[in-house]
């Protein structure tokens, strides 16, 4: 038997950020030995939509949902079975089974087994989900089938699951509910030891999830002097020995959500622990004391922002010299509060953005407040282009403290401010998927449902 795992594109070119999807080292780790196993990166190459095989997996989120479902089609049309898993067909499983025969929803690592056993019978069931979360205990991530691909030299690696907060917009809580769960430590030291890294990106969505567990984490990799990189909640910013132990066994840089400069909009996000220990300027400057590079994570649209908001949010991350930044326009994803609220309200400017061959990347999808969709998308366009110009770049570099304290952070300083630069103008305005329409397509669906898992 032969299954071809595939990792679409979510558009029709060349990603130049990919890494390694860890969920396919995951599937292969559990594979049986006698099944061969192949797997393609559409971010990477072109899928070969007429190879042969026995059952095509494919993983996907909800910006990757249009083009994965197009090359599902395409298989399905020659009787290929098809199953797929990940963020959105978990949220979206009967959306999914238009396209697909069958769906895993949640953690594979429980039902993968059974998945390949009736896919060899052909007998696919058409939900597969595990009775409980499955502990991360003897994770094997298989990455031999990333072999001979040319990922970006940050290898992603995994501690725990879950977050223990739960802002509206994010689909953590949503996906993995309100436990947070951890690998035993000795095999995430052996796994890194086993990879040959110049850089490892810790790909938890919150690294701090219990203070005992993340100063273990921080205890056992400092022998290993690896350079690292995290997502990780601000908090950490004022936990003096957290933030020592982090520093100390190798952090260079963390992605902070600080999402927005207003009060207001946090306590809406159900983010206001974010500034509740301290100002934002105070967080950032230890971090920086500590040498850990900053990529801040901001969003816009919530209904305190106004005309005002974009350039001022861009100031605010130019003088407090940050790495990098995302500015983005709040996208309301499936399976979230925030979609639940907005599609409540009648502020979706689609029914299924994700799916319209009318929607292009970067686009507003609702209706703000204090603000047109169009310039809530031109705003985010203009703090970008604040933020990546040439000068900005140079001004941010000028800081011996953190981003040129080192000729790593210098590296990974100049190296991420270019890749963005390039990545965001190469992205923006793109449609979703390839021009070819879906069928089913998406007028013949039901209005969706208020979405819960
Ligand atoms: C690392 C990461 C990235 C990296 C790239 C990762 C890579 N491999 O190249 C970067 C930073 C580049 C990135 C970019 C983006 N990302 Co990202 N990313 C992640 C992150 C943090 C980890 C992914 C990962 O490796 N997980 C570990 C594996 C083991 O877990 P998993 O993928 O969930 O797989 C398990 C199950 O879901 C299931 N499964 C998954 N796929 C399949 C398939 C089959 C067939 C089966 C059976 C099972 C199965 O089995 C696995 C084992 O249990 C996730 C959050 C998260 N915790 O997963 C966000 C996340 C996936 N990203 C997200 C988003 C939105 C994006 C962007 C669209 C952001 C943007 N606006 O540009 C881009 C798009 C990139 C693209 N080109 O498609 C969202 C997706 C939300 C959604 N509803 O779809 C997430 C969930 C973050 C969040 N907080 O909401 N991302
Ligand atoms: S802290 Fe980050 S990962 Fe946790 S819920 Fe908020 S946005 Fe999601």
């Amino acid at each position: 038997m032969r299954i071809t795992f595939l990792r679409p594109h979510m558009m029709r070119d060349r990603s130049g950020d990919a890494m390694e999807p860890l969920a396919f080292a995951v599937l292969a780790g559990l594979t049986p030995l006698d099944v061969e196993l192949d797997f393609f990166d559409e971010r990477l190459e072109d899928l070969p939509l007429d190879h042969v095989t026995d059952l095509v997996a494919i993983t996907l989120t909800t910006y990757t949902a249009r083009r994965s479902y197009q090359v599902a089609s395409h298989f399905r049309k020659r009787g290929i079975q098809v199953v797929v898993g990940g963020y959105h067909p978990t949220f979206l499983p009967e959306e999914a089974l238009n396209y697909a025969d069958a769906v895993v929803v949640g953690d594979a690592e429980e039902v993968w087994t059974q998945v390949v056993e009736d896919a060899r019978r052909h007998r696919l069931q058409r939900i597969y989900k595990s009775e409980k979360q499955p502990a991360l205990k003897c994770l094997r991530f298989d990455r031999s089938i990333f072999a001979g691909k040319h990922y970006k030299p940050l290898v992603p690696a995994q501690y725990g699951r879950g977050c223990r907060f739960a802002c509206d917009f994010c689909s953590i809580r949503s996906f993995y509910g309100s436990h947070t769960r951890q690998r035993p430590l000795n095999e995430v030291v052996a796994e890194i030891e086993s990879l040959d890294a110049r850089y490892i990106l810790f790909i938890d969505d919150n690294l701090f999830s219990e203070r005992q567990k993340a100063l273990e984490l921080f205890a056992a990799i400092t022998p290993l002097k690896i350079k690292w990189v995290c997502q990780i909640s601000i908090d950490v910013a004022y936990d003096d020995v957290l933030l020592k132990a982090m520093a100390r066994s190798g952090c260079i840089a963390a992605l902070i959500g600080f999402e927005s400069l207003s009060a207001d909009n946090l306590h809406t996000m159900k983010k206001s622990w974010a500034h509740k220990k301290g100002s934002y300027a105070d967080a950032i400057r230890k971090f920086q004391e500590h040498g850990i590079l900053l990529w801040g994570s901001f969003v816009f649209g919530y209904d305190q922002d106004t005309l005002d908001t974009f350039d001022r949010t861009a100031e605010f991350a130019i003088a407090s010299k940050m790495t990098l930044v995302n500015f983005t326009a709040i996208t309301p994803m499936p399976g979230t509060t925030l979609y639940r609220r907005f599609q409540k309200d009648g502020r979706l400017l689609f029914a299924r953005w994700w799916l319209d061959p009318a929607y292009q990347y970067g686009q507003a999808v609702f209706r703000p407040k204090n603000m047109t969709p169009e310039q809530l998308t031109e705003g985010c366009v203009r703090a970008r282009s604040l933020f990546y110009r040439y000068s900005s770049i140079f001004k941010r570099s000028l800081d011996w403290q953190c981003n040129s304290s080192s000729p790593d952070r210098i590296f990974f300083f100049w190296a991420t401010n270019l890749l963005y630069k390039s990545e965001l103008s190469r992205k923006m305005g793109k449609i979703l998927g390839s021009s070819e329409p879906l069928y089913p397509a998406v007028e013949s669906f039901p209005v969706l449902d208020q979405v819960t898992k």
